[in-house]
């Protein structure tokens, strides 16, 4: 076997077998390769932002690494917007970048780069194999390292020659790491301060919105503490039968103050909240002046074994308030918004579905409705770089081809990574796109007000609106092989969107609000 081979089987013996590529020259051992190793499956993307964003997506629904193929520094760079979302949200994934054997390097051919440089801020583990011989070690080192915990993306650099020389290729396997109980100190420490304290606050994050760390943080909230989450959390379990937190507020004034006489914020599997962006004489820190603050589980910790023990220590019932199943019995009517789309999201979308939300000012509308849908699994942008809503479903949709996928997305966002809706013909994935067409970036148009920076006057609005020319998403879609309705109205919507539900296969849906 070559380097390559190598490369793929240990993948797939260390249980990474999704490889979402955009190969070039440097990779083609690799692509070779994959006809030796059926347990991988090959998902082509035509753009690396696709890949990487559909690697996030895989990673937090199967909660293990897939794995991206990219080519060399300008391939893996196309990638970075959505691999600073995956490290936002602590997502597992192995990147492997190729590049020039080893020898071609000083040649500094075209695709010539540091490519080490590139990737170091979003990896949190980086290594080049520099002869065939290093790469099954290194694979099995790469699956593990990207696990964490807390987890994020590796990146492992596959030089050409690496990839074609011969190698024995032995089966490195690593272990996963384990996520350890936060110690019984910071849990006593964390029921102390709650018992002190007037008016505690605790605030979850990440692994601490899974279904069975909510079903903890619902106790709490029964023996009388609020509970929060973060703003944006890479998975949360949502709907029917499920404990809903508050929500941090976006905006941080309106967060401060919802948060008015706290005195205590219990930080679990997250760290202290901060503003999205700076404002001119507004606060970064989002915790109220005076206010203590301390950690029950680090990020690194098993967030449900620490709220557990803290509602054990707080003597709180065993059960704790869940959502009920609350679905509007009519359709809605009128004109579209993204609250009655968000009724009929709810109305129709079956149990145990993944909304992967890029929906900007419209995703409030549909938390409002979902929240007592169906139980459902919500994947948030958890950094701040739109264009991951429509890859992120085709992880999502790999990760659990049994679990209906709905992809939500603004206008504006959706332009980032477009050629994902090919990839979703391409591979039948079982995804219902939403894109809320409102034809600007509204939120920006919101943003030059806060920011202070004035009304946009005709030049500005150049670079806020998006209706000239207007984007005709049916076409787009349909050229993409995606087939592809435009709804105008609350009721074609409830139509458009329970029809969706009712098929399996990729299907696109622009709601014109
Ligand atoms: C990668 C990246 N580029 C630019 C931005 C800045 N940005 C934030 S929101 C936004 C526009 C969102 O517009 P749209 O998706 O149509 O949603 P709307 O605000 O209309 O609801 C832009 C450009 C960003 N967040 N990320």
């Amino acid at each position: 076997m070559n380097g390559a081979d190598a490369l793929i089987s240990n993948l797939v013996a260390n249980d990474v077998t999704a490889c979402f590529a955009n190969p070039g020259t440097s990779e083609m051992q690799f692509v070779a390769a994959l006809d030796g190793v059926p347990a991988m499956r090959p998902v082509l993307c035509l753009f690396e932002g696709v890949a990487t964003g559909a690697a996030d997506g895989y990673g937090r629904i199967a909660g293990k690494p897939a794995c991206t193929l990219l080519h060399l520094g300008p391939g893996y760079g196309n990638g970075v917007a959505n691999l600073h979302n995956a490290r936002r949200a602590f997502t597992p994934i192995v990147n492997v970048v190729g590049d020039h054997a080893t020898y071609h390097r000083q040649y500094d051919a075209p695709l010539n780069s540091d490519i080490a440089t590139l990737v170091k801020p979003n990896s949190l583990w980086v290594r080049s194999a520099e002869s065939a011989g290093e790469v099954s070690a290194l694979t099995a080192e790469a699956v593990a390292a990207s696990y964490g915990p807390p987890g994020g993306p590796v990146s492992l650099i596959l030089p050409a020659d690496s990839a074609w020389l011969e190698t024995s290729g032995e089966p490195v396997i690593s272990q996963k790491p384990v996520r350890r109980a936060p110690s019984p100190e910071a849990v006593e420490a964390s029921a102390k301060a709650i018992k002190a304290a007037r008016k505690p606050v605790v605030l979850l994050g990440g692994q601490a919105c899974s279904e069975a760390a909510l079903k903890q943080a619902a106790r709490l909230e029964a023996a009388g503490v609020t509970v929060y989450s973060d703003t944006f959390v890479p998975k949360q379990r949502r709907g029917a039968g499920v404990y809903l937190p508050k929500k941090m507020q976006y905006f941080g004034e309106m967060a401060l103050q919802e948060l008015e006489g706290v005195d205590l914020m219990v930080f679990v599997g997250t760290t202290t909240p901060v503003a999205f962006f700076a404002y001119p004489d507004r606060p970064s820190v989002l915790v109220p002046e005076g206010c203590e603050s301390l950690t029950l589980a680090e990020r690194s910790e098993d967030p449900a074994a620490g709220l557990a023990a803290l509602a054990d220590a707080l003597g709180a019932p065993q059960d704790g308030p869940v959502q009920p199943l609350k679905i509007p019995d009519a359709a809605p009517t009128g004109g579209l918004n993204a609250y009655l789309a968000g009724a009929s999201i709810a109305r129709h979308l079956p149990e145990n579905a993944i909304l992967c939300d890029d929906a900007v000012t419209s995703g409030t509308g549909v938390a409002v409705g979902t929240a007592t849908a169906r139980p459902h699994d919500v994947l948030a942008l958890t950094g701040g770089a739109i264009g991951i809503g429509l890859p992120m479903a085709i992880g999502a949709a790999v990760a659990a081809p049994d679990r209906k996928v709905v992809s939500l997305n603004g206008d504006g966002a959706a332009m980032y990574t477009v050629q994902s809706l090919w990839t979703l013909a391409r591979e039948k994935l079982d995804v219902t796109v939403v894109v809320f067409a409102n034809h600007t970036y509204r939120i920006l148009n919101v943003e030059m007000t806060r920011t202070g920076a004035g009304k946009a006057g005709p030049k500005a609005s150049q670079l806020l609106d998006l209706g000239d020319p207007r984007i005709d998403w049916v076409s787009v879609a349909k050229g993409l092989g995606v087939s592809a309705v435009r709804c105008e109205t609350a009721e074609a919507f409830d139509a458009a969107f329970a029809a969706a539900m009712a098929q399996k296969g990729p299907t696109f849906i622009e709601a014109a609000i």
